[in-house]
């Protein structure tokens, strides 16, 4: 197992569709090892491959805090088969825009369709911080950030301070 390094913002993978996974075989599962190493790692709730640069619809959610158990969730071509009209608000952050908080009102409740590290088909109902965290991720595999949810004013602002931070890093 590797902890992988996480792409940042602005980097054009992120903006990449990531593509159905075929078969889950012993590579898709190595990956996905790799995946909660990493999350665990930052430490983040959530992962979609994208986010190691690995563009393929594979998914690592786990919300347990600190101390408790573990509860690793794993999503492979997960679909959101239903949404509810109600909606709620969540303060979200994402691992490729490090240190950046804002709400982001979506579906309170969302059903959604998935396979398994075994390739096993499944359908879960989600609501609360499941049902958020899913969104955000399902979002990165079509290569959207929770900043293109926000106004353009914000968006805008987020994405030039990323860029800036980036362009200090290469003249270094
Ligand atoms: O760690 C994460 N926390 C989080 C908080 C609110 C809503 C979504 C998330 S997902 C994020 C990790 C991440 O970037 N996943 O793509
Ligand atoms: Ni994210």
């Amino acid at each position: 197992m590797t902890i992988r390094p996480i792409i940042i913002l602005p980097d054009p993978i992120l903006r990449e569709t990531s593509t159905a996974v075929a078969r889950v075989d012993d590579d898709a599962r190595a990956l996905i090892a790799d995946m909660f190493e990493t999350m665990y790692e930052a430490p983040g709730i959530g992962l979609a491959a994208v986010q190691v640069g690995i563009t393929k619809r594979i998914v690592t959610i786990d919300l347990a805090r600190e101390g408790e158990e573990k509860q690793p969730m794993v999503f492979v071509n997960p679909e959101i088969v239903w949404s509810s009209e109600e909606l709620s608000r969540y303060d979200e952050g994402c691992l490729s825009i490090p240190q950046y908080y804002e709400e982001v009102e979506r579906p309170a409740k969302v059903r959604v369709r998935y396979q398994d590290e075994k390739g096993e088909a499944h359908e879960l109902e989600a609501d609360g911080l499941l049902a958020t965290c899913l969104q955000h991720e399902i979002d990165h595999l079509e290569g959207k950030l929770f900043i293109d949810r926000l106004s353009k004013l914000k968006r805008d602002r987020v994405i030039k301070k990323f860029q800036k931070q980036a362009k200090r890093e290469h003249d270094l």
